[in-house]
């Protein structure tokens, strides 16, 4: 102890002398730059506290700082982005019947995901439908908190409601008079009538909801139609990474010859599924890769054979021109080929999306419907008015642009992630 204290003392004089060594240093520094001497010892010591409440305030920062670091828990490790979208090309300027918003085939992130378990199917539908859950259901759950019974009034404002989130006329009165049909019959509360609304939905859905059996021919043939930018190519992407990942040989014809970054893009699709692409040159004649295409898939054993098609050309006759030819070159070569002519639409164009679709049943035998980005609108109401109103399958919805966005319309599903309170 003894030995501590005298070691202490020598260390504690030396550090005295070496501070009152830097006042007087300091103290000399202040009288080169003119303070008076009276003053210079006060100085000298006010430079010294200042130092040292900076750097005591430094260290205290430094420890927060550690301190917080230790608390984070780890970083989730990220899933390698295998589902990134080509980059978006040039897209020439004649437009004769896009009524889908020119929208960039821009990269498509996968959203990261970390350690903890993926969201389930039904989490991810209620999240790809928050938009119209909001505009929809939260506007319908206000207007019956607001009302006390169930009259003329709570009615129309309901159909308002219906017709803003897409409904459609049709389906919107058909739904609203199969709720006075049961609100005559029945002695409703307000809040049975959510659910009689809910059922109604779910019924129509139900109706027009089946799902692809590929099972049915060997090579199955998809034929993808759409205008452009509706995302034909992705969601040809996703479903030829989903069906190759269940162990379904899968080949992509590259049909859309207008664009030459068209090819490109399904091609980059292929390469990250391991799927054949069979591609042509730009301004090749889109029914000869058609042709390729089914050669291909039937030489290669292949379960599916999935053809992209253009979304623009020079002329709305020419786009419809150019389909039933490639119609005819598949079935041609492959009995009743194509098995399926699924048109995509996209369902921020609201009731465009049904324009262009009585367009496309005019020129080819449509008989399934693809609604993608139901995650960008309010107006889901799409869906019901689709099945409703064109008389066709819904097949798939998209939901986001990650590769398990794209889902197996189910219309139990769809109805519960949209009405579920939060
Ligand atoms: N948010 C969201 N974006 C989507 C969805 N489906 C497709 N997209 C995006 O829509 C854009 C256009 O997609 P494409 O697949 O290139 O569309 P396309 O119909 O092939 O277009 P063309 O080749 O020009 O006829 C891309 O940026 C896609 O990522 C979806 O369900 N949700
Ligand atoms: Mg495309």
């Amino acid at each position: 102890m003894e030995e501590f204290s005298k070691i202490f003392n020598e260390y504690f004089a030396l550090l005295v002398g070496l501070v009152s060594q830097w006042l007087r240093s300091v103290a000399a520094l202040l009288g080169e730059y003119g303070v008076p001497e009276a003053y210079r010892e006060v100085g000298a010591l006010g430079v010294f506290f200042l130092l040292v409440t900076l750097a005591v305030a430094l260290f205290i920062l430094l420890l927060l700082r550690l301190g917080r670091k230790e608390k984070r828990p780890p970083k989730a490790r990220p899933v390698p982005q295998e589902a990134v979208e080509p980059p978006a090309a040039a897209k020439e300027e004649s437009e004769p019947i896009s009524a889908a918003p020119a929208a960039e085939p821009a990269v498509a992130e996968i959203p990261e995901v970390g350690e903890e378990a993926p969201p389930s199917l039904f989490d991810r539908m209620r999240a790809g439908l928050s938009k119209t859950q909001n505009a929809l259901v939260g506007r319908i759950d206000a207007l019956l908190r607001g009302s006390g019974k169930i009259d003329a009034d709570l009615l129309e404002g309901l159909e308002e409601i219906l017709i803003t989130a897409d409904f459609g006329m049709q389906t919107t009165q058909d739904l609203i008079q199969s709720l006075e049909q049961r609100v005559a019959r029945e002695d409703l509360s307000v809040e049975a009538l959510r659910s009689v609304l809910q059922d109604e939905i779910r019924q129509r859905l139900k109706l027009e909801a089946s799902s692809l059996d590929l099972e049915r021919a060997k090579p199955f043939v998809i034929m993808v139609v759409g205008v452009n930018g509706v995302g034909k190519t992705t969601t040809i992407g996703k479903l030829a990474r989903q069906f190759s990942s269940q162990g379904k040989k899968v080949v992509l014809g590259a049909g859309d010859t207008f664009r030459a970054a068209a090819a490109e893009q399904l091609a980059i699709w292929g390469e990250r599924s391991g799927v054949d692409v069979i591609r042509h040159g730009e301004g090749a004649d889109p029914a000869a890769v058609a042709f390729d295409a089914a050669k291909a898939a039937v030489a290669r054993k292949a379960d599916l054979l999935i053809l992209d098609t253009a979304g623009r050309l020079h002329t709305k006759v020419n786009l419809m021109e150019e389909m039933k030819k490639i119609h005819r070159v598949l079935g041609r070569e492959i009995p009743d080929a194509p098995h399926e002519t699924l048109l995509v639409l996209d369902a921020t164009t609201g009731q465009n999306a049904l324009t262009q679709a009585r367009l496309f049943k005019e020129a080819v035998n449509i008989s399934g419907i693809a609604l993608t980005k139901l995650d960008g609108t309010a107006k889901g109401g799409m869906v019901v008015a689709i099945g409703a109103e064109l008389g066709l399958p819904v097949r798939y919805v998209g939901i986001g642009e990650g590769v398990e966005d794209l889902r197996p319309f189910d219309p139990d599903l769809f109805v519960d992630a949209l009405f579920q309170r939060s």
